[in-house]
């Protein structure tokens, strides 16, 4: 199944008189303060969102998983699938795959596709949480980090396997996250468990194309639930320190402790250059991956904040990885992602909206009333006219979840894969 532009446009048709109202009103208000509109709607448009191969199909719990009906059951669907993202949102133009839930058997193909949809590949994800079939090693005691040199041979080629990969989809960034680590006290040497991770990851990177980039993901905990190898984000920015200057950290939004000041991670990571990317999502316990935005949407925005001063202000730091990493355990997959890269650019714009000089003197003066009254000045601004405009200057749909199901695409797939298809993944 493929979305024609034509049908976009002809389901814009009935709302674009309502958008061309809004967008002038607002237009109106933010240019009598100086922001250059224009400005803000390019950046939008140019703003894009890996999506995660492995969240195409129905998430689950240890306690079930509830399958969705029409699933991708191959990488080809996958890629057919992030395609319909794409055309709906013109945000999605990327999908990050996961291996070896998604190895490719037809390179050529895979990539002909991807062009096709106006897709790239961007980071590619190994996995040594799960054994697989066959293999001669467990992970249960560890990959990377392990003790058994067997084991931490085949975890290190496992990720050198998948680079090669990656590198004939056109990838250019690894990331590694590692499931490493105990449920007990005493059940593993901590120090020798990070000597033989930081060991590991320097092969890894060694084995790296000059031009790539390796992404260590930190996460507190689960599976393992006393403790994690890379536990937090100042144990992988002491790893990508200790790998070199094209190794850096990738923030899962997930992966803090309750109450964790994420925005002070990312300025802190983005002022040392070592901010590589991010696996965005909503949590209310643990690492839920719920839809981005769904639970604390002002704490995305003060990420986003810091997010556009470090842009402007961190030459140090590269551009950044954009991913989403989230799992749907009730909802329609495709309208969850769908939600997930509406939140993502609300935030954005919303923090384009921030004039960072003006707030600079204003905290130079510790009027801290009047600096948080410009940052909810700017959160309470409702932006979606000017993601609108952004999508419609590169043909996508001016609301892509109504345009989803008026277009009838779960059925649609329904018809075209069955009801029982399932994606590989979480
Ligand atoms: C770990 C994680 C990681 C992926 C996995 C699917 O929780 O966030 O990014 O490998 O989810
Ligand atoms: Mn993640």
């Amino acid at each position: 199944m493929q979305l024609e532009k034509d049908q976009i446009r002809a389901h814009d048709q009935r709302h674009l008189d309502r958008h061309n109202e809004d967008f002038r009103f607002l237009s109106d208000r933010l240019g009598s303060k100086g922001m250059d509109v224009d400005r803000v709607v390019d950046a939008l448009a140019d703003f894009q969102v890996a999506i995660p191969s492995w969240a195409l199909g129905a998430g689950g719990t240890r306690f079930g998983r509830f399958s969705f009906h029409g699933e991708p059951g191959s990488l080809e669907d996958k890629i057919a699938d992030v395609g319909i993202l794409h055309a709906l949102t013109q945000t999605a133009g990327a999908i990050s795959l996961h291996i070896p839930w998604d190895t490719p058997t037809d390179y050529a193909a895979v990539r002909e596709r991807a062009a096709t949809l106006g897709l790239r590949f961007d980071a590619i994800n190994s996995n040594t949480f799960q054994d697989q079939p066959g293999a001669e090693q467990s992970y249960k005691h560890g990959s990377l980090s392990a003790t058994d040199e067997a084991a931490r041979r085949q975890a290190i080629e496992h990720n050198l396997r998948v680079i090669e990969i990656g590198e004939k989809l056109g990838s250019k960034s690894l990331t590694v996250w590692l499931a490493d680590g105990t449920n007990f006290p005493g059940q593993r040497n901590f120090q020798r468990g990070l000597v033989q991770t930081e060991d590991s990851l320097k092969q890894i990177y060694a084995g790296m194309p000059k031009d790539w980039k390796l992404f260590i993901e930190y996460k507190p905990y689960e599976p393992n639930f006393y403790s994690t190898v890379i536990q937090d984000w100042g144990t992988s920015f002491m790893l990508a320190n200790a790998c070199g200057d094209r190794a850096y950290t990738l923030v899962d939004l997930g992966h803090h402790l309750p109450n964790s000041n994420i925005e002070q991670i990312v300025s802190t990571l983005m002022l040392k250059g070592k901010l590589g990317g991010f696996h965005f999502n909503d949590s209310k316990y643990g690492d839920d991956d719920l839809t981005v935005g769904s639970i604390k949407p002002y704490a995305l925005f003060l990420i986003f904040n810091e997010l556009v001063y470090g842009m402007r202000n961190n030459p140090q730091n590269p551009d950044l990885a954009w991913m989403i990493d989230a799992s749907h355990n009730v909802k329609d997959p495709l309208e969850d992602l769908i939600q997930s890269l509406e939140a993502i650019q609300e935030a954005y714009a919303k923090a384009l909206l921030i004039d960072h000089d003006q707030l600079t003197t204003t905290q130079r003066e510790h009027d801290v009333v009047m600096a948080q009254e410009m940052l909810q000045d700017a959160f309470r601004t409702d932006v979606r006219p000017l993601v609108q405009r952004a999508r419609l200057s590169r043909g996508g749909a001016l609301h892509p979840l109504r345009a989803y199901r008026d277009l009838e695409v779960r059925r649609e797939l329904i018809q075209e894969r069955g009801k029982h298809t399932v994606a590989t993944g979480l």
